[in-house]
């Protein structure tokens, strides 16, 4: 086991990671910029370093630095959270080539995973099932048509090294395809540096489930069941849950066991997540790899029990998962809320500010993961998201129920934040029949998703 790992992250994501290494009697060292200096994960590490500046592609996002600080600490391994450098192979090969042990899945599978393409190429061939879409990258309108005229209309333009949606367009016909081809290189070169695209049919009407994997490095691997992302603003998640409504014992089952077969195929270790798209005939085909913890991972985990965020450093000490799968129980319904300083009413804008009081819920299944308390002040210059709320029953309208009482105990003054709109969403009636899919927000809360 480690005596000493750095967290190389900030807000509430830093905070849990500190959380599980304290309760394996490991020290943490915490990285802040110079606008983190009174942040809340600092204040809970053993050790702080400050990597750099205020702006996060100076501080959070400095390899030289975050190196150094663990080498000057003495830290064995490095946890990178979600976000930031977390996918980042140039880090993961840059802490292995420092003799420090990076938490998660090996380079070469950070790499492959990172190429939507190319993980699209390693899932067909092994046999997982894929959106129909372009075998490769597409290199030019003519072939990008002729990919679309086989597929049929709408057709999805995607990033290889985009994910998460960023890059993402609909196209309805072969005229749009010259403009929108153009836009999207020119997007995906800026956003990314790789102008790289590739195409799938656009399902009409999914539901975007992923599922949760843990592989230790004696070949066992396991799934701890699905997650319904489907209420996305603008690609961001705001809300998941456990199980999906529609996700039968069967399928839930079959969703697994593919997922598992997409983690044996890239020699996968430690936490991963297989996203799929869920059509209405209840068909699922594979669109991504995530190689790295996510940010809804406690929905998981008040399920199931199992501590993802444990098992991971216990991975990257070479220490078996301590769950088998015959032993992996999903027991009643949980559900995150995602609480951004974001106004709801105002399109989700960011609303920084000094928080003046942070009260939080308290109660049997309520869990609130925060990276701030009253006092902190929220920063523009990093994502706006400050806390989670996960909620635990039973039965899906129980924890409904219980996460409308969590959200209204939740009293947060001196920054707007999105708890009136989750309470929206929670009191829509759609949503309270389980009937969502990713046009929820726009179909059903009126709001123009635009891209
Ligand atoms: C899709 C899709 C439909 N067809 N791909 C991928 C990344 C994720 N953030 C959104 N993704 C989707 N990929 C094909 N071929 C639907 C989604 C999707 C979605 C799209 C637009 C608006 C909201 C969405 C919510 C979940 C999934």
């Amino acid at each position: 086991m480690f005596n000493k790992i750095l967290v190389s992250n900030r807000g509430e994501i830093a905070c849990r990671i500190i959380q599980a290494c304290r309760e394996l009697k490991i020290e943490t060292v915490a990285i802040y910029s110079e606008a983190d200096a009174d942040a809340l994960h600092i204040s809970l590490a053993d050790e702080a370093v400050c990597v750099g500046p205020a702006a996060n592609k100076d501080s959070y996002l400095n390899v030289a630095n975050i190196i150094s600080a663990a080498v000057v600490t003495g830290a064995e391994a490095i946890h990178p959270g979600y976000g930031n450098l977390s996918e980042n192979p140039d880090f993961a090969e840059a802490c292995e080539a420092c003799k420090i042990t990076f938490i998660g899945p090996p380079t070469e599978v950070i790499t492959q995973m990172g190429d939507k393409a190319r993980a699209r190429r390693i899932m067909r061939e092994a046999g997982v099932p894929v959106v129909p879409g372009s075998a490769n990258g597409i290199r030019d309108l003519s072939g990008a048509r002729e990919v679309a005229d086989q597929l049929g209309y709408p057709v999805m333009i995607k990033a290889a090294r985009g994910g998460g949606g960023r890059g993402i367009r609909v196209i309805h016909n072969a005229e749009q395809m010259v403009q929108a081809l153009e836009q999207a290189r020119t997007e995906a070169h800026n956003a990314f540096g790789d102008g790289e695209l590739y195409l799938e049919k656009y399902l009409e009407e999914p539901r975007h489930i992923e599922v949760q994997i843990l592989a230790d490095n004696h070949g066992n691997i396991v799934y701890l069941g699905e997650r319904e992302c489907s209420i996305q603003y603008r690609h961001q998640k705001l809300l998941e849950e456990s199980p999906s409504s529609v996700v039968s014992g069967s399928l839930r089952r079959r969703l697994g066991e593919t997922a598992v077969k997409a983690a044996e195929a890239v020699g996968y270790c430690n936490a991963g997540t297989v996203e799929f798209l869920l059509d209405e005939r209840r068909r699922f085909y594979f669109i991504e790899m995530n190689t790295r913890i996510q940010v809804e991972h406690p929905v998981t985990e008040m399920l199931t029990g199992v501590d993802i965020v444990r098992e991971q450093i216990r991975i990257a000490t070479g220490e078996p998962l301590s769950c088998e799968q015959g032993q992996i129980w999903f027991n009643g319904h949980a559900l995150e809320c995602r609480i951004m300083a974001a106004d709801g009413d105002r399109d989700f804008a960011p609303s920084p500010g000094r928080i003046t009081r942070w009260q939080t819920p308290v109660g049997p299944g309520v869990r609130v993961d925060s990276g701030v308390s009253a006092g902190s002040v929220v920063s523009s210059h990093y994502d706006p998201m400050i806390a989670k709320v996960i909620c635990w029953d039973q039965t899906r309208a129980g924890a409904i129920a219980r996460m409308e009482g969590a959200l209204q105990s939740l009293k947060v003054e001196g920054i707007r934040t999105t708890i009136p709109y989750h309470l929206r969403i929670l009191g829509n009636a759609y949503f309270r029949r389980g009937e969502i899919d990713t046009h929820f927000l726009e179909r059903r809360m009126g709001l123009d998703e635009g891209g």
